[in-house]
């Protein structure tokens, strides 16, 4: 079967059912008034990510997807029939996209993950609907929603642990064929891999997928050979194996050249941990292997793995250094997934109210508080200038000097005559009621 990496897709979902207008006739039924049901749901077009596909060829054959449309409603106030919706199974790893082949839609990377690409339309109301008491027999009915189409364009990305990237003839399809039970066309000629190779490798306690990827050269950025296209299946890949063939002589320049054009692809491929190999050491005269070795090493500035896909040496040493870097990137997910997940939704009224509803109840010791604290405040002292503070003084004497005169004269005035005797004297009687006015006032009669 044939592996292809990138589809177009035209889809288009199903439109809505029309709305029905209908009347109810029956025998001894006068008035039946409206009985025109609504129209059924066009069908949506659905992508699903499958296990059981590595490929996009299905695409090729089957490029128009269409979802079914709604059936109009019936009399008897029946809705129409929805229609089926179009489920587009994708390989996992596939990435959907705009028709401009750039704007992410959605990134198919889990088994089992459905999206919903496009809704079908809605039914159209039926008669049925619209009657209500002022419009007891309404003769009009809604039409169904039109149905939405789009293209989409579906990248793979293979869902890889690790890969294999290097110039053509590197030993790449060799080493995948030594690990796994893979078997990819090896030759001595450059591009006898023309697209991507899985195998499952096994070692020690981890197994992980290995994607055998078309060989690069000078200028595949722009389309040079095979061009860099198949780089996109590295992008998630957790380890990256180099592989150089030990046999050239242009060494440190081969390096460079992958280099370079992991550096144009971008994507962040150049960012990410890769592994360098010598391969075919068995073919190395023995003179060269650590001059070959060294300057290698001082191209790429870390460790180089000296490996023969043929004889099998240095193999395992290899694969255990990618396996490290496949298991830290699982663990990482899986943390991830852990941490990540969403939280759980109270059901209950006693749930919603409670804070932390799913923390287990355990009864709590009490614990006194001890007394808080009093801090000494210090209190402040305003700051007064010494000529303020003789006015106030004179101010605050004055007052009181005014105050005690104020008091004496009240005193005074409250004090009574007293008599010899000590006694107060009793306090003269108004004029007008003694008995010598009152004399005078019957004489004046
Ligand atoms: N001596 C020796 N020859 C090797 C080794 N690995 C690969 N070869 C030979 O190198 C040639 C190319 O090997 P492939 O595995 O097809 O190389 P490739 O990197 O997949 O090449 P492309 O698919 O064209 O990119 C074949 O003739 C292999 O027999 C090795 O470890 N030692
Ligand atoms: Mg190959």
């Amino acid at each position: 079967m044939r592996f292809l990496d990138v589809a177009k897709v035209y889809a288009q979902s199903g439109a809505g059912g029309n709305g029905c207008i209908a009347f109810r006739r029956e025998k001894f039924i006068e008035y039946g008034g409206p009985y025109g049901g609504d129209g059924g749901r066009g069908g949506d077009v659905i992508a699903e990510a499958v296990d059981n596909l590595n490929t996009l060829i299905d695409y090729r054959f089957q490029q128009h997807v269409k979802a079914q449309s709604g059936q109009g409603g019936l009399g008897k106030v029946m809705t129409g029939k929805g229609g089926d919706d179009a489920v587009m199974k994708v390989p996992v790893g596939t990435e959907i996209y705009e028709e401009d082949g750039e704007t992410l839609i959605v990134d198919m990377a889990t088994i089992g993950q459905r999206y919903r690409l496009l809704k079908g339309g809605n039914g159209g109301f039926g008669n049925f609907h619209f009657k209500s008491s002022t419009n007891q027999a309404p003769n009009f009915a809604l039409p169904g929603q039109p149905a939405q189409e789009r293209v989409f364009i579906l990248k793979l990305k293979l869902i890889a642990d690790a890969g294999l990237i290097g110039m053509p003839n590197a030993g790449k399809s060799t080493f995948l064929s030594r690990v796994s039970a893979a078997r990819p066309k090896i030759a001595d000629y450059p591009f006898t891999t023309l697209e991507p190779q899985l195998g499952v490798v096994k070692i020690d306690e981890t197994d992980f997928v290995l994607a055998d990827l078309p060989g690069l050269i000078e200028g595949a950025h722009e389309g040079v050979g095979l061009g860099d296209r198949f780089l996109g299946h590295a992008e998630r890949c957790a380890s990256i194996l180099h592989l150089i063939d030990g046999t050239g002589s242009a060494i440190a320049k081969t390096y460079k050249t992958i280099r370079a054009e992991l550096e144009a692809y971008g994507e962040g491929l150049a960012q990410k941990p890769e592994i360098v190999a010598l391969n075919k050491v068995d073919a190395i005269p023995q003179k060269d292997l650590a001059k070959k070795k060294a300057a290698l090493e001082k191209a790429c500035g870390h460790k180089v793995h000296m490996i023969s896909g043929v004889s099998g040496e240095g193999i395992n040493t290899v694969l255990r250094a990618m396996a490290s870097q496949i298991n830290a990137r699982r663990k990482l997910r899986a943390q991830e997934a852990e941490y990540g997940r969403p939280a759980p939704q109270p059901r209950t009224r006693a749930e919603r109210q409670s804070v932390n509803y799913k923390a287990p109840v355990v009864p709590q010791p009490k614990v006194e508080k001890p007394a808080p604290k009093v801090k000494a405040v210090a209190r402040k002292v305003p700051v007064v200038s010494p000529r303020a503070k003789g006015l106030a003084l004179a101010k605050a004497k004055s007052a009181k000097a005014r105050q005690e005169e104020e008091e004496i004269v009240t005193t005074r005035a409250k004090a009574k005559p007293k008599t010899a005797t000590g006694r107060a004297k009793a306090r003269p009687k108004a004029a007008k009621h003694s008995n010598k006015a009152r004399a005078k006032k019957k004489s004046r009669r």
